[in-house]
């Protein structure tokens, strides 16, 4: 069935039908009074149910459908109340069969007779329909929907499998999976929010409903996607592209952005299940130090701790605590300690159990005692993370350990995980309570509040530490979380394997994190379970290496996995990339401001950039040979082999014509077939391709050991000569909120191939941080041309070089422009 066509006959009817239906005045009697405006939508009613859609945006609306009485609580963990709010003029549209509105970007109509919701473009293309009515059983609802042929989905966070959702199925509940495999499922996040994409259009929508919920694409019934929750609101939002990047950005309005990380936090990360003793974390750090192999950050995972209880220090493993602290700031690491949330039960002398208990924050079942479950500490008790008091409790735990002088948290197990409880988790008969700013006050069940449980973990964490330190961005990593915890932390992908299919299977699932509003994740490095080869750890970490977090880790038990495990030679591969990582560090960064602004990941699908690459539109990252492919901000094009264990050479296919080879500088020779420029690859381990957008300017500095060291030199711009020429850098302290004060840097970049000429356009500087450049070397690839260049008029010297031209000019931020003839 091609439902394209399908598409288009619908979008006859509906032109005609709005042809005379538009404008004609919505107060008319119409028989039955099924339906209300409001000043932003409509509410329809069939029998006992009722269905109200809102635009909050002109593309983004809101649909919430209730049986009887009255609707359900305006309160979420998800949505921002600001968007909430939000109200975009509409233009209401009726007939004897629907009722819906207009806003300057959709069409929504919803049958009467039914309630089936269809949303429009302004020209009529169908983006989203209704495959039958809302199903309303008991507690639980299903919603159907029409999956055209050629429309591809997106997101759910880290689930794994290929990148497109067709034709699977997932739960959504938050699960410890230790060890997950490819069709394992529920994991550990829960994001009900999906993309769709046909033909160059994108379309968003988030399940606003906390409890277990599912979602079918196209699995149990062909071609009709379903989603529904076992109970809960039935209220969801559908944010509107076209384009992919705008998705992103509703998505973003809606749930909020992913912070500005600290700089450090996209350093090369090192950590495993434990450091068992402070010499050996010392010895590691020393290690990374003396083999020159940049480092910024150094994890203490649960071994720290007395008896497993979070927020204490073994004195016997960890003699001296702040001396070790003292000692790694002064070499430029920082130091990530792990928090669990489960809380030591015991006699006494343990603090958190003691003002815990005193401040009534553990969560009790329905009886009314407190709930207690085994995990690392033995017997514990768990904090009631949806009470804003709970929640203020726990952030002051961390004063200690701030004032000690650690720079990270890092969230595990709030799923919650529970050991020895057949469901993994705490039982079903735990009472939450709800005492939160727009939230009426009640008590909720587990059942409701599993999935958010981690997030609100990892946002008593986020808060509790700007509340301790105003100006110092927290850094919170957390395992388990639901739609919108980009808000307070980054995350992982949980236990993953050390085998080359656990590689191949990070790519799709950062990918859909990304796209699901986590635009700042990583998988750990090597793997978690079980001991790389040397050529696995060698090839991850050159693929990590353009990762947004680039974390090696490994359970206890398993052998060393840093960066030297496994001889000099392949230490010195690894090394290359990690600099080369650290070379990139302002591109990077920049990216991440991107990311932030505008909800765009660091890590993007190709269709992200290129929604448009292929002649019929598809999203290019869904055929099995370009799958592996992902890029890394908007010019840099990372192509490992599909099969990290063959050896066979593969094809690379590139979305646009004229791409460079980043470590050649030299142009991409195009094969000769049709379709999409390729290049074909034969897999050697000590190189992994890596492209550049022509018309691309990436910031490149001098090399340093860590975020904490200034670079020393000339800031090079790498131009690669090509259309579309465009590049900027966004720099700032790294660490504190002052860019919110002005305190930031920010440079644009642009050029042009013109009669002839090659005009390079350094742009003035905005904002008030201090470069720490004074000159700026621009490097030119693909083009070539006289050895002379003005500069800002004045004739000036520049160098051949391999590739092209090379010239260092003074950068005042005043602006520059280089013209070569
Ligand atoms: O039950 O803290 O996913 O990264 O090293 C295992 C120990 C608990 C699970 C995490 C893993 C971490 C480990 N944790």
């Amino acid at each position: 069935m091609n439902v394209c066509k399908a598409h288009q006959a619908m979008r006859k009817i509906a032109l005609a039908f709005l042809f005379f239906l538009l404008n004609i005045g919505f107060m008319g009697a119409m028989a039955g009074q099924d339906f209300r405006a409001l000043k932003n939508g409509v509410e329809v009613s069939s029998g006992a149910e009722t269905v109200r859609v809102v635009a909050l945006r002109d593309d983004v609306v809101r649909v919430r459908m209730w049986r009887g009485g009255e609707i359900p609580e305006d309160a979420s963990w998800a949505v921002l109340a600001e968007a909430r709010a939000g109200a975009a003029p509409t233009t209401a549209v009726k007939s004897a069969e629907f009722a819906g509105f207009e806003t300057a970007k959709l069409r929504v109509l919803i049958r009467r007779s039914d309630l089936r919701l269809t949303v429009m473009d302004r020209a009529g293309n169908v983006l989203q329909e209704d495959a039958r009515a809302v199903e309303m059983r008991g507690t639980e609802f299903r919603i159907a929907k029409v999956m055209p042929a050629e429309e591809h989905y997106f997101g759910l966070g880290d689930k794994a499998g290929p990148l497109d959702r067709r034709g699977q199925a997932f739960t959504l509940w938050n699960t410890d999976a230790y060890q997950w495999q490819e069709s394992t499922d529920p994991l550990y996040k829960s994001i009900p929010f999906y993309m769709s994409f046909c033909k160059g259009r994108a379309l968003g929508v988030l399940l606003d409903n906390t409890w277990r919920s599912q979602f079918d694409f196209g699995k149990a019934k062909a071609n009709t996607l379903e989603f529904g929750a076992a109970n809960g609101p039935l209220d969801y939002y559908v944010i509107y592209g076209p384009t992919p990047k705008e998705v992103l950005g509703g998505s973003r309005w809606l749930t909020g952005a992913t912070p500005l990380p600290p700089m450090w936090a996209l350093g090369y990360q090192q950590s495993r299940y434990s450091y068992m003793t402070e010499a050996r974390v010392l010895e590691v750090a020393a290690k990374l130090r003396a083999d020159r192999i940049p480092a910024d950050a150094i994890y203490l995972d649960i071994d720290y701790q007395v008896k497993n209880r979070p927020f204490t220090v073994d004195r016997e493993s960890f003699p001296d605590f702040a001396g070790m602290l003292k000692k790694l700031h002064g070499e430029g690491f920082h130091v990530v300690a792990i928090t669990d949330l489960h809380i030591a039960k015991v006699d006494a002398g343990y603090a958190p159990y003691e003002s815990g208990t005193a401040g009534d924050h553990f969560v009790r079942k329905e009886d009314g005692t407190v709930f207690w479950g085994k995990v690392w500490p033995g017997p514990s008790v768990f904090p009631d993370f949806t009470r804003q008091q709970t929640r203020d409790w726990w952030g002051g735990l961390y004063g200690e350990f701030e004032r000690a002088g650690l720079d990270g948290y890092w969230n595990d197990m709030n799923e919650p995980a529970v050991f020895e409880s057949p469901t993994t988790t705490m039982s079903e008969d735990v009472q939450h309570r709800i005492e939160e700013p727009g939230f009426a006050k009640r008590t909720a069940s587990h059942a409701e509040i599993h999935n958010v449980y981690g997030m609100e973990n990892s946002r008593a964490t986020y808060e509790g530490l700007l509340k301790i330190e105003p100006d110092v961005r927290p850094f919170v990593l957390t395992r388990a979380s639901f739609a919108g915890g980009q808000r307070y932390a980054v995350t992982w992908t949980g236990d993953n394997s050390s085998t080359w299919n656990h590689l191949r299977m990070t790519t799709p699932m950062l990918e859909n994190l990304g796209l699901s509003g986590f635009a700042l994740s990583g998988a750990d490095v090597g793997g978690y379970a079980g001991t790389p080869t040397a050529e696995l750890l060698t090839r991850w970490m050159e693929i990590a290496a353009f990762q947004p977090i680039d974390r090696d880790h490994t359970e206890k038990g398993s052998g060393d996995q840093e960066p030297w495990v496994g001889g000099a030679e392949q230490e010195a591969i690894r090394r290359r990339y990690i600099e080369e990582r650290y070379r990139l560090m302002a591109y990077l960064y920049t990216t991440a401001e991107e990311m932030t602004r505008t909800g765009v990941p660091m890590l993007r699908a190709l269709f992200v950039e290129f929604p448009d690459a292929a002649v019929d539109r598809h999203p290019l990252d869904v055929d099995r040979d370009i799958a592996p492919e992902f890029l890394m901000g908007p010019e840099l094009l990372i192509a490992p082999q599909p099969y990290g264990e063959k050896t066979d050479a593969y094809a690379v296919t590139l979305p646009t014509e004229g791409w460079y080879d980043y470590w050649t500088g030299q142009r991409v020779a195009r094969m000769a077939k049709a379709g999409l420029p390729t290049v074909m690859v034969t897999p050697e381990l000590a190189r992994l391709p890596v492209y550049v957008r022509p018309g691309a300017i990436v910031p490149m500095a001098p090399l340093v050991q860590s975020t904490e060291e200034r670079p020393v030199g000339p800031l090079t711009l790498r131009v690669y000569a090509g259309g579309d020429c465009r590049g900027s850098l966004y720099q700032d302290d790294g660490k504190s909120f002052g860019y919110r004060r002005g305190e930031y840097l920010r440079e644009e970049f642009g050029c042009e191939v013109k009669d002839g000429g090659l005009r390079v356009r350094i742009g003035a500087r905005e904002g008030k941080y201090a470069a720490w450049w004074k000159t700026v070397r621009v490097e030119v690839y693909g083009w070539s041309g006289a050895g002379r260049v003005m500069v800002d008029g004045k004739p000036t010297a520049s160098e051949k070089t391999e590739q092209g031209l090379a010239v260092t000019v003074a950068d005042e931020g005043k602006g520059t422009e280089l013209v070569w003839q």
